[in-house]
């Protein structure tokens, strides 16, 4: 039987070359349709108190639901967040002995929803060290219509970690412009159903919009080596929730290991409230609503 160090092992060389790879038959159809009830429950549950309609939110809103660390409070999804079996290939493709979680999300594009403008994730992330990257898994795969990835090849590679306001893109930088990129197109990638694709936190990515008639349902873990330290000051909750100073390393139980873990063994969330940290978007539904063990 192949093991999954073999399998992952020419995704890797891929991995390293474009910034991103999307890798099939990670997750069983069983799990993707079980782990996606999970995830729908928890959004839900999330945006009970949110009832505008596409058209009212903000143009960052109408790229996504997002919904933030639903491992803390949503004892159902916690096992996909630590997925062995993802978190393993995650480690393999950055080529790394040991990962932590810096945070999951659902990123719920609705029908209708416009596209995700193009960013590199990095500059949101207040890490020196850039060994990152993300699982996107998408629970009915994820087609052009949809609203797949797309994602500028070698684009990791490029030496360059711009800041993206894609809170408000009225006013964002468009860094597919930029002369590093503007001769690379976006390479689409369709995942298919149990598939999981990846991208560097460096790569530049964009998704299409949905002009299908259904949510596009995704849930993403993104990872960084163990051992990352703490680069600056932009605040972040993954950092801040713990008071995690410039230099620190990134080492709190809200950014616990993923991977290598005991089989079966899942981290506790952690019990320090998120407070007032982002108490402004807190009442959208997109941070854990109040620390729970179980
Ligand atoms: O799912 C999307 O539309 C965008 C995802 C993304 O930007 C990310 O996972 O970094």
């Amino acid at each position: 039987m192949t093991s999954l160090a073999e399998k992952i092992a020419p995704y890797a060389a891929q991995f390293r070359r474009d910034g991103f790879v999307m890798v099939p038959d990670l997750l069983s159809l069983e799990e993707i349709d079980r782990y996606g009830a999970a995830v729908d429950e928890a959004v839900a549950r999330r945006k009970r108190f949110d009832h505008r309609e596409l058209r009212q939110k903000s143009l960052y809103e109408q790229s996504f639901i997002q919904c933030i660390n639903l491992w803390e409070d949503s004892p159902a999804v916690r096992p996909l967040t630590f997925h062995p079996v993802v978190c393993e290939a995650a480690a393999r493709l950055l080529g790394v002995d040991a990962i932590r979680l810096w945070h999951d999300q659902a990123l719920y594009k609705e029908a209708g929803g416009r596209k995700t403008d193009p960013h590199q994730d990095q500059p949101y992330w207040p890490m020196r060290e850039t060994d990152t990257i993300t699982a996107w898994i998408p629970f009915d795969g994820s087609s052009h219509a949809t609203g797949c990835m797309g994602y500028i090849p070698g684009s990791h590679l490029a030496g360059l970690k711009k800041f993206v306001n894609i809170f408000q893109p009225e006013e964002a930088l468009d860094i597919l412009a930029l002369p590093q990129f503007k001769d690379t197109p976006p390479e689409w990638i369709e995942a298919p159903r149990g598939g999981v694709a990846f991208h560097h936190g460096l790569t530049v990515h964009l998704a299409k919009p949905n002009r299908g008639s259904h949510t596009r349902r995704v849930h993403t873990m993104i990872f960084f080596r163990d051992g990352t330290t703490r680069g600056n000051q932009f605040p972040h909750f993954a950092v801040d929730r713990f008071g995690i100073k410039i230099g620190d390393a990134i080492d709190s139980p809200v950014t616990p290991i993923a991977w290598p873990r005991a089989a079966g063994d899942l981290p506790d969330p952690p019990t320090v409230p998120i407070g007032d940290l982002h108490a402004n978007i807190q009442k959208i539904g997109m941070f854990p609503d109040a620390p729970r063990k179980n």
